[in-house]
């Protein structure tokens, strides 16, 4: 894992010259470059500037771990498992490019190697365009699972719920069901997500039905924005954070859990199959600010 860049400069910021306004007004900054949103980053200064007084802390670990509980007790850690014996449907939402079909292929990888899931079945929901269909099938050839498909254009609630249930019939124990993720009105994908969602849920009642959100770290406070508009139009059950790997962000599981009160579940962590890990949110504060 790469260090982060907040915390390198943490560790420049506190040595030696802390305690002045100056640097309370950078650390501000710093918390503000990282995603963790402008409220929180005000609240951090205040306590950070509190505890120093208070205690006359000049050490940078006693502030770093001010930092660090604040952080673990915002964000929200729910373990993202499935119900065995039962028809897992997980709904993998998100615009467009931020990891959707990447994250799909990753679950599959992961809920077999964990061994919760060996017959599983990909719905090619994004059905706006050629290429993500076909992007889905390499995945499910190579990984060698099965995989639901219509023609570009298809209804999308149709081909997810094609998916659904052909996978009850076969026995199977999850379907992960990819969407489009195109957003040129916000009142069209609102409409389109909750069309989707009504179907899987009035369809298929007896299914542990599930939607993950996927935001991409890269992106910064537009993925507050995103989990805004996407948990607007149905329930959230997690987040996915595609793209830790390429950003020395990633602080934006904060607001969101502050503002919205959405769990993260997963960190996508590069292109590969393997590349993703349940999230902890301890590991995930430590990473953020320690050096
Ligand atoms: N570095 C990195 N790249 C990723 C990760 N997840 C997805 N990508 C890349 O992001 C791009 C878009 O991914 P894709 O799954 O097609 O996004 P979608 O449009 O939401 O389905 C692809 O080039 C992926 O390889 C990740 O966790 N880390
Ligand atoms: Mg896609």
């Amino acid at each position: 894992m790469r260090k982060r860049g907040l915390a390198s400069r943490l560790r420049e910021l506190f040595g030696g010259r802390f305690g002045t306004e100056e640097s309370y007004e950078e650390l501000e900054e710093l918390l503000i470059e990282a995603d963790l949103g402008a409220a929180m980053a005000m609240r951090l200064v205040d306590e950070v500037r509190d505890a120093s007084r208070v205690e006359a802390a000049s050490d940078h670990r006693d502030l770093v771990a001010i930092l660090r509980r604040r952080i673990e007790s915002t964000v929200i850690e729910r373990p993202f498992v499935l119900t065995p014996d039962s028809l897992n449907v997980v709904l993998v939402l998100g615009v467009n490019g931020v990891g959707k079909t990447t994250t799909i292929a990753k679950l599959a990888d992961h809920f077999r190697r964990s061994g919760q899931a060996q017959r599983i079945c990909l719905a090619a929901g994004d059905t706006f365009r050629a290429a993500a269909v076909d992007q889905l099938s390499i995945h499910a050839d190579r990984l060698g699972v099965r995989i639901v498909k219509q023609a570009t254009g298809a209804d999308s609630g149709a081909v997810i719920y094609d998916a659904i249930e052909s996978a009850r019939n076969r026995g199977e124990q999850l379907v992960l069901a990819d969407t489009a993720g195109r957003m040129h009105t916000k009142k069209n994908l609102v409409e389109e997500l909750a069309k989707i969602d009504r179907i899987v849920a009035t369809r298929a009642p007896d299914a542990v039905y599930r939607k993950l959100l996927v935001i991409d770290a890269t992106t910064g406070q537009n993925g507050l924005q995103q989990a805004e508009v996407f948990s607007g139009a149905v329930k959230i059950d997690g987040i996915v954070l595609a793209k830790y790997d390429a950003t020395a962000r990633g602080g934006i599981l904060v607001p969101i859990a502050e503002k919205l009160g959405i769990p993260a579940v997963f960190l996508g962590t590069g292109e590969g199959y393997t590349d993703i890990r349940p999230f902890r949110a301890g590991d995930y504060a430590m990473e953020l600010v320690s050096p």
